[in-house]
């Protein structure tokens, strides 16, 4: 499993054009020297933010948030800090990810216990694929390799052929595994959509929480402006964990992310994570909202958004399908989260997606703790399906 993140490595380049406006020189003690000799450490221009020239504010945005009413809500449950070894943490993650997809994992597993290989044995597992969710496209896509493969290498018996369907699964699988690059922008914006209840808003907490514990600074947009108590929920968990969000009162979701993406410019902070407001693909109208965050953040910073990811309910089934060709059709997506895989989730929407439409899958979710939430791998999913 590779690392949470990818880090771009500090070098002397030229950053990608920043609006010479609200470009912050380095902070009198800033030391970015010192900073790019320590490998893995991320390059910051920019001072710690409060002397940073304010950025020039939209005419509709507000300059401050607004004072937060308490609401005790949690974006997930805090989890005691315990120092564990790499490999007890990779070892239950594993087996949590076994534990979500155990299902279709036994479904499959079943029909190799002395099965003799022949045409039943093809047929069930087609029934076995096309129930996991994998759809038609990538079921047949992996029996007919199956087939070629157990000709090819004289597979005789079972156990061999579930060893080359887990090799034939991981190679469909690998083109969506692809690290989150950090530090490549200044700061790294990122837009998150997705329908109702997906999890989008649990996935920048625990995010936000990641990036933390890797040197980065997070700003927050609550750019759900649809109900007050999601942008209260994120404005509370912002304020106990150390993450400014900003937020207005009343809502144009493309205003608060404009307001976000300059004030993360002023204050130098590393990314910019902006949440959205769940919306399904055929609310037309919502969907064109959607664009116009995304155009209204590149009028903050070029080439921005960096990343636009779509958080999808593992457990949505084909429907996942239609999700990412909708919001990849309006957005244009960097990448998918996919998170439940812990409830009745099926796992083979992963190979439905990989055929039909391959946007990199940066992280599965596995339940509602921080560690519950990994960077995708098609060898720990296909061990976790097949193994
Ligand atoms: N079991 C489980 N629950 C999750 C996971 N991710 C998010 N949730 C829960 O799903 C619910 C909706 O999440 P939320 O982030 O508010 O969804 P949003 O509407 O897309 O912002 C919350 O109760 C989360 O705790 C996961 O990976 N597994
Ligand atoms: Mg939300």
């Amino acid at each position: 499993m590779f690392s949470f993140f990818k880090k771009k490595k500090p070098e002397a380049e030229t950053p990608a054009a920043v609006e010479p406006a609200v470009q912050t020189p380095p902070a009198a003690d800033a030391q970015p020297e010192a900073a790019a000799e320590q490998p893995g450490f991320l390059r910051r221009l920019f001072g710690g933010g409060e002397d940073a020239p304010a950025a020039p504010a939209p005419a509709e945005a507000p300059a401050e948030a607004p004072a937060s009413v308490a609401y005790e809500g949690q974006l997930f449950p805090e989890t005691a800090e315990r120092p564990v070894s790499e490999a007890e943490a990779k070892r239950s993650w594993m087996s949590r990810l076994k534990a979500g997809l155990a299902k279709t994992s036994s479904n499959l597993s079943l029909l190799f216990v002395g099965a003799r290989i022949d045409e039943d044995l093809y047929e069930e597992l087609e029934s076995a694929l096309l129930m996991s969710d994998a759809g038609m496209d990538a079921t047949q896509f992996l029996l007919d390799n199956l087939r070629r493969k157990v000709k090819e290498d004289k597979l005789l018996d079972a156990a061999a052929v579930k060893v080359a369907l887990k090799g034939l699964l991981v190679d469909l699988l690998r083109p969506l595994e692809k690290p989150l690059e950090l530090g490549r922008h200044e700061p790294l914006v990122m837009m998150i959509a997705g329908v109702n209840g997906a999890g989008k808003t649990t996935t920048i907490g625990k995010l936000a929480k990641h990036m933390q514990r890797h040197e980065q600074s997070v700003l927050l947009a609550a750019g759900d402006t649809f109900r007050a108590a999601a942008r209260e929920q994120l404005m509370v968990w912002g304020q106990r964990n150390n993450v400014t969000v900003i937020s207005q009162q009343s809502g144009d979701p493309a205003a608060v992310a404009f307001d976000a993406v300059q004030s993360g410019k002023a204050r130098g902070v590393d990314v910019v994570m902006v949440d959205t407001a769940g919306r399904l693909p055929t609310q037309l109208h919502l969907m064109e909202e959607l664009k116009k965050i995304k155009r209204v953040i590149g009028k903050g910073m070029e080439d921005a958004p960096h990343e636009v990811l779509l958080v999808i309910d593992g457990n949505t089934g084909q429907n996942a399908l239609a999700q990412v060709k909708a919001f990849d059709d309006a957005l244009q997506l960097t990448g998918l989260v996919i998170t439940k895989l812990d409830g009745t989730a099926k796992g083979g929407i992963l190979a439905a997606i990989a055929r039909t439409r391959p946007v990199p899958v940066y992280f599965i979710g596995v339940g509602e703790k921080l560690e519950d939430l990994q960077p995708f791998s098609a060898d720990e999913f296909a061990e976790a399906l097949l193994g």
